[in-house]
């Protein structure tokens, strides 16, 4: 990698969001963020990723179940049922932000991956400090735990609280946790997460980064012209 070095970067600037929906994930991401985070480290977030594994390889079923017609892919219509059976309430446009933003490929459906994604970014927008905290939103406690441990690990990074991960973020979070080797790693981790290499990563970017790392979404028909570094 190089040609990064030059770019205007620091902590204090704000970012603007681009889009409705991305305003309104950082919204939530910052009202998250006032809550505090349980993590403590950094090392403390590669320690979850086994379990966090798990958890999002087990949602293949529940994409399955989405995916009337078994096609490997979720449709607008099959989403909106989706959403209506987990009782999910959202305007026609929002689910039309959401499917696009999540619709990387841009094939007009939610391959396994995308959907990962997009239940995850619904799970932080529908988090109403007002309502039910404790109970379980979307009827799948141990997917919300999962959701949960990301939304943490994206706030502990996020040390300004702006919604976004910088890199300087990232640098300074694995330094106070003084993983020399794991840091390296981590950074590099970065320039993959930051897909449109304007030095910060939205939370979107950062879960799919996680699918990714996860191998979640590998065995699909089309690949994402993945980077080689
Ligand atoms: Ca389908
Ligand atoms: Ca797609
Ligand atoms: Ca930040």
């Amino acid at each position: 990698m190089g040609g990064i070095v030059g770019k205007p970067e620091s902590a204090t600037s704000t970012w603007m969001p681009e889009t409705k929906l991305e305003a309104k994930m950082v919204e939530a991401m910052q009202r998250r963020a006032a809550e505090g985070t349980a993590l403590k480290s950094f090392n403390s977030i590669i320690l979850k990723f086994p379990k966090i594994d798990d958890s999002l390889r087990n949602c293949k079923a529940i994409f399955e179940k989405f995916d009337e017609d078994s096609n490997g892919t979720i449709d607008h219509e099959e989403l909106k049922k989706c959403f209506h059976k987990l009782e999910i309430k959202f305007t026609e446009e929002e689910i039309n932000d959401l499917f696009e933003a999540c619709d990387i490929n841009k094939d007009m459906g939610m391959k396994f991956n995308e959907f990962i994604v997009l239940l995850c970014l619904v799970y932080l927008l529908k988090d109403d400090p007002t309502a039910l905290r404790a109970k379980s939103r979307m009827g799948m406690p141990k997917l919300e735990a999962t959701f949960e441990t990301l939304v943490d690990a994206f706030v502990f990074l996020d040390k300004n609280k702006d919604g976004y991960v910088s890199r300087s973020e990232m640098t300074q979070a694995v330094t106070e946790s003084g993983e020399g080797s794991t840091g390296r790693i981590a950074i590099k981790r970065f320039e993959e997460m930051d897909w449109d290499k304007n030095g910060m990563v939205n939370f979107k970017e950062f879960l799919f980064a996680f699918t990714r790392w996860c191998g979640v979404g590998e065995n699909e028909d089309e690949e994402e012209g993945e980077e080689k570094n």
